[in-house]
């Protein structure tokens, strides 16, 4: 049995639903570029970085933009989204992340955020929960996306763990391999089919609990 030290999160799809707001701003997005975006094609973005989004979808739609046009849509998108998370209320936060996250800090393990999303620390906040983790990392203190490991690194090293000791906790693919690139446990969230890398994949984080992390 490994003694787990640490436990590193993703944002969008693990602790919160933003996936919907992320998907209704490209969608308007879409629409005013003339084609539509459904949401299986949004599977495509999750966990993947804006601009990295914006060229999926540009891929998408059979549009070419310059790098300035697509700097203004990206900008454009994201104002969007922001307004809608800015709504967010705590019933929003997913069933059993807040529960999980107590149970984990109680038992003396440390916590991290590690999001691809540069809106991750505004989306803490509004929830009220920023304090329970120890390290925050998000999309404006990386400079390599998902699959790369650089976002869980980043949160290891700061909590002074190591990797081998950490779990990280995903719901997108790219983010599965960046876990396991990093020598780091991973807990997959979501479709057994997508997530086949992880160690185990559960359906969310109120499926959780200590005996089964350090079963891991
Ligand atoms: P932003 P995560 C990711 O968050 C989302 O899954 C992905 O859809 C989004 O494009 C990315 O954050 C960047 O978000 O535009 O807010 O910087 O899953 O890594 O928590
Ligand atoms: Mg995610």
């Amino acid at each position: 049995m490994t003694k787990i030290k640490a436990c590193i999160f993703d944002l969008d799809g693990v602790i919160v639903d933003t996936a919907k707001y992320h998907y209704l701003a490209w969608k308007e997005l879409a629409n005013e570029l003339a084609f539509d975006f459904s949401e299986t094609q949004n599977e495509r973005l999750k966990g993947i970085s804006r601009m990295a989004s914006l060229d999926i979808l540009l891929e998408i739609g059979g549009i070419k933009l310059t790098k300035q046009e697509r700097e203004k849509y990206a900008t454009k998108k994201n104002q969007r989204y922001i307004e809608m998370v800015s709504q967010m209320q705590p019933d929003e936060i997913l069933p059993g992340a807040k529960e999980f996250l107590l149970a984990v800090r109680n038992a003396g393990i440390k916590t991290a955020l590690g999001s691809a999303s540069k809106n991750a620390p505004a989306i803490l906040k509004r929830l009220n929960l920023t304090a329970l983790f120890d390290v925050i990392i998000d999309g404006n203190k990386v400079t390599k996306a998902k699959p790369d490991p650089e976002v869980f690194i980043k949160g290891a090293d700061e909590l002074d763990i190591p990797y081998e000791l950490c779990v990280v906790f995903e719901d997108a693919e790219a983010g599965v391999e960046a876990a396991l690139s990093a020598n780091m446990k991973c807990v997959g969230i979501g479709s057994p089919e997508t997530l086949s890398k992880a160690n185990i994949v559960i359906d969310g984080l109120h499926q959780m609990n200590l005996n089964k992390l350090m079963a891991l």
